[in-house]
């Protein structure tokens, strides 16, 4: 019994020796640090477009941009992530909202960025000196260390949804900004940018760009092009050939035309169509992902819960947790993700359940 108590002294001391020396040994929290599958901290969340657009209305009433506003962007803030702007531990969505004649000045950061068109047009926004017209549906990239800045040359507001790799980027310490020309680069708005003249004619690839790039050099997939793809994709499974994801689901990748793989090094993108009345398999994979509901509504259900979704609505989705998608109607998706991080760290898995 002395002996015992003199044991358990000896042992913490042990405990606050280490402390003191900054060592924390591993047998004291081995189940939270090797899970035996993922756990995340991140929360699965659903974010509704009627509480989310009355909020970005007001802070354009009330919010300036310019310098120092920068850009008027408001954070999915996960609930499990204690208070933090990141809708994931990785990714970074946002609304932004633009009002009429505003302009975000231009600046340029290491973090990938994309934009999706939610609302409106007339807001073009600047990639490295290519002015790139904006509207509903278009999605839109800044891969990282490309200067950009928006513009509304327009008499009514736009809001597009921002993701980006912010999380990420902050967490591996490898985050440089710099603040652009304070002078607008172009007036004009042509209605295709550059980028879109050099690398969007179908199966063509300029010549004169040789190599593999980083990051996909198209600017801006327009709407027309994904609508008509999805279109296709079901009229060819009405005619009895193969093309769509699974039966009434209709899928498409933006791709980077100089790898044939994902658009950003850190982002994945991709578009849904279901038909209405068409139902996913239940999947989880690693890593988290956020869909948009770009128009239709529809039921997801999520970690075993089920939500209805709605026109504008965001369904955030962490890490190993479930969901299915059902199609109350034609149901239109737009998601994202951060599965090319895990991919080429060899971390990804999926799971798949029919029903
Ligand atoms: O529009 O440049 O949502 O730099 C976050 C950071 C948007 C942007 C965001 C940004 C931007
Ligand atoms: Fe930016």
């Amino acid at each position: 019994m002395t002996i015992d108590t003199h044991e358990d002294a000896r042992l913490r001391q042990l405990y606050d020796d280490f402390a003191a020396a900054g060592l924390n040994p591993l047998w004291t929290q081995v189940g939270d640090l090797m899970p035996m599958s993922p756990s995340p901290q991140a929360v699965p969340h659903i974010w509704k477009w009627s509480t989310l657009y009355p909020l970005a209305q007001r802070s354009g009433e009330l919010v300036p941009v310019g310098r120092g506003g920068e850009r008027r962007a408001i954070a999915l803030a996960n609930p499990g992530l204690g208070g933090r702007p990141y809708a994931t531990p990785t990714l970074w969505a946002a609304i932004q909202y633009l009002g009429p004649r505003e302009v975000a000045p231009e600046h340029r950061h290491s973090q990938n960025a994309f934009r999706f068109v939610v609302e409106g047009e007339g807001v073009w926004t600047v990639v490295d000196g290519d002015p790139v017209a904006m509207r509903r549906g278009d999605f839109l990239l800044t891969p990282g260390w490309n200067f950009h800045g928006h513009h509304n040359v327009t008499d009514s507001p736009m809001t597009w949804l921002d993701g980006l790799d912010i999380p990420f980027v902050h967490y591996t310490d490898a985050g440089f900004f710099e603040f652009g020309p304070e002078e607008v680069t172009n007036e004009a708005t042509p209605n295709v940018s550059r980028s879109e003249r050099l690398w969007v004619h179908p199966g063509l690839r300029p010549v004169s760009q040789p190599g593999p790039r980083p990051s996909s050099p198209i600017a801006a997939y327009r709407w027309g092009h994904t609508d008509r793809a999805l279109d296709d994709q079901l009229a060819l499974e009405d005619e009895g050939h193969p093309a769509t994801a699974e039966p009434g689901h209709a899928a498409v990748r933006y791709s980077n035309p100089t790898t044939g793989g994902d658009v950003m090094p850190t982002i994945r993108a991709e578009f849904h169509r279901l038909r209405e009345g068409a139902v996913t398999a239940t999947r989880r994979e690693v890593g988290s992902s956020i869909w948009h509901v770009f128009d239709g509504s529809g039921t997801a259900v999520l970690d075993g819960v089920e939500h209805v979704v709605n026109r504008g609505d965001l369904i955030v989705v962490p890490s190993w947790k479930p969901l299915r998608v059902a199609a109350d109607s034609r149901l239109d998706l737009f998601r994202f993700s951060d599965t090319p991080i895990y991919e080429q760290l060899n971390l990804y898995r999926t799971e798949e359940d029919s029903r």
